[in-house]
């Protein structure tokens, strides 16, 4: 995917106005948005439909898939039939239920972005532990794409030597949960910012001095 300036907004906002405010003051910093639970639940899978007309955004859909392989074919169908260009699945559920995003992506020529290692505190208690090895089971299934901690440098660092170079890695918990910015860039391709930006008193300067620390 490619993501302007290395930055994907993750807007969490919870009303479709206000989101599109924001994203209207920085769309000419950004060229991808990441949607989640807060939004979709709140204003439906239209909000997917809303940046890509409006702003011919890239539309990654954060809705962390972890099901049995036949839900989660139903939630990626809905999902990309809704215009996402990417989903985010869990990979702790097992190939199987990684395989079902996979199959349904690949219809829609979509891409699959595999959660490995996620950037809370509460990661290191069970997630930590089989991080490598959803990372390794990731490149078994030939997935490009993936999610690592830039609240844990050493994690997202250990996860890039497995995915390996060729591997595609966006990285969330820059700013508010404590990832820095230029750090993280070492070992991902993109980072995923939400709170630091669409939170902020002026988006449009937030932005601006992230993409200032990152020369
Ligand atoms: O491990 C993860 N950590 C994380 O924060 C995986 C995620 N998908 N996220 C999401 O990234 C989180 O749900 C939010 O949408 C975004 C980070 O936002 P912020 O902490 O910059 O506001």
């Amino acid at each position: 995917m490619n993501i302007k300036n290395n930055i994907i907004l993750a807007m969490d906002l919870m009303d479709i106005l206000e989101a599109y405010e924001v994203v209207e003051e920085i769309s000419d910093y950004i060229n991808t948005i990441k949607i989640g639970y807060p939004l979709t639940l709140a204003e439906g899978l239209k909000s997917i439909g809303i940046f890509k007309d409006n702003f011919d955004f890239n539309v990654i859909c954060d809705y962390k898939v972890a099901d049995i392989p036949e839900t989660n074919s139903k939630i990626a169908d809905l999902t990309f039939n809704a215009g996402a260009d990417a989903i985010i699945t869990h990979g702790f559920v097992g190939e199987d239920s990684v395989k079902a995003c996979l199959d349904v992506a690949s219809n829609y020529n979509g891409d699959v972005f595999l959660l490995t290692e996620m950037s809370h505190p509460g990661a290191q208690m069970f997630l930590q532990g089989v991080a490598d090895d959803i990372a390794k089971m990731g490149l078994e299934m030939g997935i490009k794409n993936y999610v690592a901690p830039s609240t844990r440098l050493n994690r997202l660092s250990e996860i890039r030597n497995i995915v390996g170079k060729d591997s595609f890695i966006i990285s969330p918990g820059v700013g508010t949960q404590g990832g820095d910015p230029k750090d993280t860039l070492k070992y991902a391709d993109a980072l995923i910012i939400g709170r630091s930006i669409y939170a902020s008193n002026n988006p449009k300067e937030a932005i601006e001095s992230i993409l200032n620390s990152l020369k």
